[in-house]
């Protein structure tokens, strides 16, 4: 893998290209990378940066698959701002989930209002075309608090949706997967729960200093279950960057035990990081992304893989940024 290898074949609809080093998608950049299995094949959700911009300004999201880890087909821009009436600016992140043969893709958006909201768009493949399910937000509580959604079925058929900035909330979603059932719930943070308590007036630095707790929740959840532990990973603030960090819960809604970080202190060339964790083909594997490309940095950020194994006792080891 330490020789770059970069063929490009072009197709009626989709190009296959052979990345065999992190970024592993070089042709566009590709933030928040959320992956998914299906069939044999991975797919990994993103959303699209713009080189130019010096703000998070992304107008579409995008697809690429791939049955091995190192070829990768590019299925394109599925879905972007246009697909949504409600939705004016800010194509942030996204999570796409399979259910009963229908595919929902969770994504996040400024409202015309000027708020962020959660909308759903569905389709009957994993690469679209996608259609917005009920043409307003699934989500809006006229805040900016409505970004980044997590979505994940229980064993029991119960969905979740997970979503927040600073604060995490959560919905159970219907079994048609674009409504809610009851109350949206804040789930509560402490130094036990997500390492670091948020406090009014204090200051990064001060953040930084904690020993033992120097971390908080901030945005980008990933809810997942493995051998009956549910597992929360986010990004958390370590005073100069995010870093990714995790914690776990014998339940889908808490109360969650703060399990340190996963990717903390690497020269990602980014101040966010977002990732998502699956199983495929039998190993385990972290996405997230970086500034890494050239032309890169915080509003040019690229997706990135590592394989990783877990601890015997199902903690999740600290995982270095590698570049193969
Ligand atoms: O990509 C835009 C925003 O930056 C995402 O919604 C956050 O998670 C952060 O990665």
């Amino acid at each position: 893998h330490r020789n770059l290898k970069y063929i490009v074949l072009p197709f009626l609809l989709t190009s296959t290209a052979v990345f065999a080093q992190n970024p592993v998608i070089q042709t566009h950049f590709t933030p928040d990378p959320a992956p998914m299995v299906y069939k044999n094949k991975l797919y990994v959700y993103t959303g699209d940066d713009q080189p130019g911009f010096d703000f998070y300004t992304m107008t579409k999201w995008r697809v690429h698959s791939t049955e091995d880890m190192v070829n990768w087909t590019d299925h394109g821009v599925p879905i972007s701002l246009e697909s949504f009436s409600w939705a004016r600016d800010r194509a942030w992140a996204a999570q796409c989930i399979e259910r009963n043969g229908k595919f929902y893709w969770y994504i996040c958006a400024q409202t015309v209002d000027n708020n962020m909201a959660i909308g759903v768009a569905v389709s009957d493949s994993p690469v679209g075309p996608f259609k917005d399910a009920l043409g307003k937000p699934l989500v809006t509580t006229g805040t900016w608090d409505n970004i980044d959604p997590t979505v994940f079925i229980d064993d029991d058929g119960q969905a979740y949706l997970y979503w927040g900035n600073s604060k995490l909330f959560y919905a159970k979603l219907n079994k048609d997967m674009i409504s809610y059932a009851g109350k949206i719930t804040e789930i509560p943070q402490s130094a036990e729960s997500f390492g670091g308590l948020r406090r009014p007036g204090r200051s990064d630095e001060v953040l930084q200093k904690q020993e033992k707790f120097d971390d908080v929740y901030v945005e980008g959840p990933w809810l997942y279950k493995r051998n009956n532990q549910y597992y929360m990973m986010y990004a958390g603030m370590t005073g100069k960057t995010e870093c990714l960090s995790y914690a776990t819960s014998v339940s889908p809604t808490g109360p969650w035990k703060y399990r340190g970080k996963i990717m903390t202190d690497q020269p990602t060339n980014s101040f966010t990081n977002h990732g998502g964790i699956i199983d495929f083909e039998g190993k385990s594997y972290l996405f997230y992304h970086t500034g890494l490309l050239p032309n890169g940095g915080s509003y040019g950020r690229s997706t990135a893989v590592e394989e990783f194994q877990y601890n015997p006792d199902g903690s999740i080891p600290k995982i270095a940024m590698t570049k193969e």
